[in-house]
């Protein structure tokens, strides 16, 4: 033991993860002059963005706004090139701001965190990593992303396959060629539908294997013009503070009249505009899509008659007909995804009756016919928001595991905390509004709210904080409660994690919004840290 203590290295503040968030909270720490570290299990930074590399992998937030907003001459000087950014532009953006920031000598990459047990007796967190290495910390902060833990069912047979076997979380560094090849696609979400997009222009014959059927909007994706630019630099600190104003701190917001207020035909003029305004803008065409079924039906009906218009086979057409709510699950971006479906060499195969029965070393097997592959990519997403928490051996006071805790789904105060486990963090975790709103906004709130209260916290010579238990069950109480009144449950989406078998069903991110959040966040830290321990 006494050995063990000598090989482990001391630091103010241990960060898992190096994505946005890990690389700002680094930032801000050092600022205040703390010894930090980051570890990475990947051999570069982006987070998220370092594993997905399959063909079309592109964020579905307008690029000027998926950007850090802390730093006036990084927004000024950096030139995204479309509207929306494509994965290498964004590791491009990364890289360049651990350079510019001079993050590298603190960033340990290749190195998984697999442990992090607390020690009540001197407040510390001792860290403990794959390869045996050991951190003791008096902060852990876990920025380990809300979409990196990749979700690989378990098909029959899946091992056995004998072509090449992808998940567009993990795709290879190097270039994947698909020329001449029979290539399956299991998953229609978001990467899905990138990737088909994509692969189809390659390979000899695709065959995608869909469950449910997406929504998937006109991404209208276009270069971004010199004089775009420069507007919105321009009024950068303005747009920006708009952004955080709206529910979902992106940059426009929802139109706020009722798809039911006006006729259907004005309706649809309503929706087509926000269709051609592109993106995720569909949905903010009306206020009320996410809370009346009845409003909801119009939107679900316009992009069911754009795929009727554009899918020439009417057995294929029917197959792509989405009939849930539209918006419960992530709305899908698309650059003139259902013509995919149009080339002679594309094929759709509903496997949402039979299942994937089983994978053979030729192919996949559902509804007892047997599909030859050559290449089989899973496009099946991601343990999310929690995945990559779990699977850390994380134990807080008296060796309480998380996984205990949270075993009936995660539980904590504000998305920031969890009862039991002080001084231990959470960036854009459950409970926070995270996914639900633009990340990089979000990941900035997170970060300042964490360092500011690390400073607090130090300059009070405070050496604990811990969630209050009475806090942390009224405000899981109160996500739930706001979360029922939306239609949020009523489909398998993974923010349920019902995409997980096994997983509890419970809504993860925070619906209220990021105005709500963010005043709620702040008439906390303005109370003396209302709902939390602080002990000296
Ligand atoms: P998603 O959105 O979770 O999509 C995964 C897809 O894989 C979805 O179509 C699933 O069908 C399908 N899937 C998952 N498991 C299976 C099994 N066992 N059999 C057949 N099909 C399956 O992940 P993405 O990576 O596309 O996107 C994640 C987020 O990244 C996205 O929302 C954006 O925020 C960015 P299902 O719908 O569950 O029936």
């Amino acid at each position: 033991m006494a050995e063990d203590k000598k090989s482990e290295q001391t630091l103010d503040a241990l960060i898992v993860g190096a994505g946005f968030a890990g690389m700002y909270m680094l930032y801000k720490l050092r600022g205040l002059g703390l010894s930090v570290r980051v570890v990475d299990a990947a051999s570069g930074v982006g987070g998220t963005w370092y594993w997905n590399r399959y063909p079309g992998a592109r964020c579905d937030v307008d690029s000027m706004f998926y950007s850090y907003s802390f730093d006036e001459a990084l927004e000024q000087q950096w030139e995204w090139t479309e509207r929306y950014p494509a994965q290498p532009e964004i590791l491009e953006y990364a890289n360049h701001v651990a350079g510019r920031f001079d993050l590298w000598p603190d960033i340990q990459l290749e190195t998984r965190a697999a442990s992090a047990h607390y020690d009540d007796g001197d407040a510390r967190w001792r860290i403990e990593t794959e390869s045996g290495e050991a951190f003791s910390a008096q902060f852990c902060i876990l920025a380990t992303g809300c979409l990196s833990s990749a979700n690989k069912p378990d098909f029959e047979g899946l091992d056995d396959f004998a072509g090449r076997q992808f998940h567009t979380g993990h795709w290879p560094h190097e270039p994947v060629d698909f020329t001449g090849r029979r290539v399956g696609v299991i998953g229609t979400g978001s990467s899905g539908v990138q990737a088909i997009q994509e692969i189809a222009k390659q390979a000899e014959h695709l065959t995608v294997f869909q469950r449910t059927a997406s929504y998937v909007v006109e991404a209208f994706n276009r270069p971004l013009t010199t004089e775009e630019q420069l507007e919105t630099k321009a009024q950068y600190a303005e747009l920006r503070a708009a952004a955080k104003s709206t529910f979902g701190g992106f940059s426009m917001s929802a139109n706020d009249v009722s798809a039911l207020s006006v006729s259907e035909e004005e309706c649809r003029r309503g929706l087509q505009e926000g269709w051609d305004n592109g993106g995720i803008a569909f949905l903010a065409s009306y206020n009320d899509f996410g809370l009346s079924e009845e409003a909801n039906l119009r939107a679900q009906e316009f992009v069911r008659d754009k795929i009727r218009e554009v899918v020439k086979d009417p057995e294929t057409m029917e197959k792509l007909l989405p009939h849930h709510i539209i918006g419960c699950k992530r709305l899908c971006l698309g650059t003139h995804y259902y013509e995919t479906y149009n080339r002679p060499n594309v094929s759709l195969v509903s496997v949402a009756e039979n299942g994937v029965e089983r994978i053979t070393p030729t192919g996949l097997v559902t509804g007892g016919v047997e599909y030859p592959l050559d290449d089989l990519v899973l496009a099946t997403g991601f343990d999310a928001m929690t995945g990559s928490i779990s699977r850390i051996d994380i134990r807080g006071r008296a060796g309480m595991e998380l996984k205990t805790a949270w075993a009936a789904g995660p539980r904590n105060y504000l998305g920031l905390m969890t009862n039991g486990f002080p001084n231990l963090f959470t960036i854009t975790g459950p409970g926070s509004p995270s996914v639900l709103s633009n990340m990089m906004p979000t990941i900035e709130q997170h970060v300042e709210w964490v360092s500011d209260c690390i400073a607090y916290l130090r300059d009070r010579n405070v050496r604990e904080i811990d969630a209050k238990l009475d806090a942390q069950d009224a405000w899981v109480e109160h996500g739930n409660e706001i979360a029922s009144k939306t239609l949020r449950y009523s489909c398998s989406s993974w923010y349920l994690g019902a995409n997980v078998p096994g997983k509890p069903r419970v809504f993860m991110p925070y619906i209220g919004g990021m105005p709500a959040y963010r005043e709620k966040c702040d008439a906390v830290v303005a109370a003396g840290y209302e709902g939390f321990a602080l002990t000296g």
